[in-house]
């Protein structure tokens, strides 16, 4: 139980001589990591290339229910190549999406859009259920934490007033307290008139009770993105190769200087109602950008390189046993999948199918949503 409390205040210079001295071993460490894959995968390019997507032929098994569509799965190419040669870390995708490599999922039901706070707000009436970021962390759960941060609350971004080092993200999120699902940036906000909007602030363990009371699950990493890809190939977005095709926002992501300014050339500057873009091959909405969601698989790293030494097609992949981040190796993350409002091309561009994201499990943000998917 490591829920993110941390506060953005401190100054590089109030930091203790053994947390430099964890920093920089961390760094060694995430650096020589990702050096080591980085040559890997390069020498892999070769085989890495990606294959037509082979959907299956059967029907959807009997009747969506409200708000689903079906997906054919089948086999596909997963992954993204978008250079490879970059940190895993942000700013860029990644290192950790590769190598590409052959997989088969079952067909499934998904979510045509992210969880809303309308639908979210009925199970919560009908369950009474109090999710993470309302509830208050205790000592026993951060024996180290000061007591003033044992406060329940949300991660929130925060634009800033300057241009800053993108290396720092702490710049631009911070701890708030009083933010969860109704006041998502914090106490002074809500969701008033915004019933169609992604619901936010959702730990992992929110999202599952969610889909365990609507009779559904969360998806694999592999569900997601054959999802995603909408019965296309290897193409760098949900849509096709182009960003824009003929001039048209695809997705909602971030526009103009990055943590300063979202200029909201795609019509949205922050986050929008679902449904606002157009859907993906498959009538999925929002599998782009929007807000990040949930996925049911561990976060590891180096996950697709031990399924390609295994070689084959791997079936129905559902994660790595245990999760392992190497920049935060104490931090139990799954997978994100999807991208934000908040991506764009100076730091995260997630939007690039494929892609990973991940997350602390018991921490909530303001870009982060789920959807659901069920099994024949
Ligand atoms: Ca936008
Ligand atoms: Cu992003």
């Amino acid at each position: 139980m490591t829920r993110r409390l941390w506060k953005p205040q401190k100054t590089s210079q109030q930091r203790s001589k053994t947390e430099v001295r964890r920093i920089i071993f961390t760094l060694i460490a995430v650096v020589s990591f990702s050096a080591a894959l980085a040559q890997w995968l390069h020498a892999q390019e070769g085989s890495s290339a990606f294959e037509p997507t082979l959907p299956n032929k059967t029907r959807a098994p009997g009747k969506a229910s409200e708000g689903m569509v079906w997906i054919p799965g089948g086999e596909f190419s997963m992954g993204a190549s978008t250079n490879g040669h970059g940190m895993d870390e942000m700013p860029m995708a990644s290192n950790d999406a590769g190598p590409i490599h052959r997989v088969r999922v079952d067909g499934f039901w998904m979510d045509a859009t992210p969880v809303t706070n309308g639908q979210f707000e009925k199970f919560v009436k009908a369950t009474g259920y109090v999710t993470i970021a309302e509830r208050t962390p205790t000592q026993e759960e951060f024996p180290t934490a000061p007591a003033e941060n044992l406060v329940a609350g949300g991660v929130v971004f925060a634009p800033t007033d300057r241009d800053v080092p993108l290396t720092d993200h702490y710049q631009w999120w911070s701890y708030v307290k009083g933010a969860n699902w109704r006041h998502p940036i914090g106490p002074q906000s809500d969701i008033k008139g915004k019933e169609n909007y992604p619901v936010l602030q959702i730990a992992y363990p929110d999202a599952e009770a969610y889909a365990k009371w609507a009779g559904k699950r969360l998806p694999t990493e592999a569900e997601f993105e054959f999802a995603a890809r909408g019965g296309l190939s290897g193409k760098t977005y949900v849509w096709g190769d182009e960003f824009r095709p003929n001039g048209k926002w695809m997705a909602n992501t971030w526009q103009g200087k990055f943590p300063v300014k979202d200029t909201g050339d795609d019509g949205y500057a922050g986050i929008a109602p679902v449904k606002s873009f157009s859907p993906n091959g498959y009538g999925l909405y929002d599998m782009a950008g929007n807000v990040w969601e949930w996925c049911a698989d561990w976060y590891r790293l180096d996950y697709y390189k031990t399924l390609t030494d295994k070689g084959g097609v791997v079936s129905n992949p559902k994660g790595p046993e245990s999760p392992f981040d190497p920049a935060e190796p104490n931090e139990k993350k799954r997978v994100h999948r999807g991208g934000s409002f908040l991506c764009n091309e100076q730091y995260c561009s997630r939007y690039i199918v494929g892609t990973r994201g991940k997350g602390e499990v018991n921490t909530g943000t303001n870009h982060l949503g789920f959807r659901c998917v069920k099994s024949p």
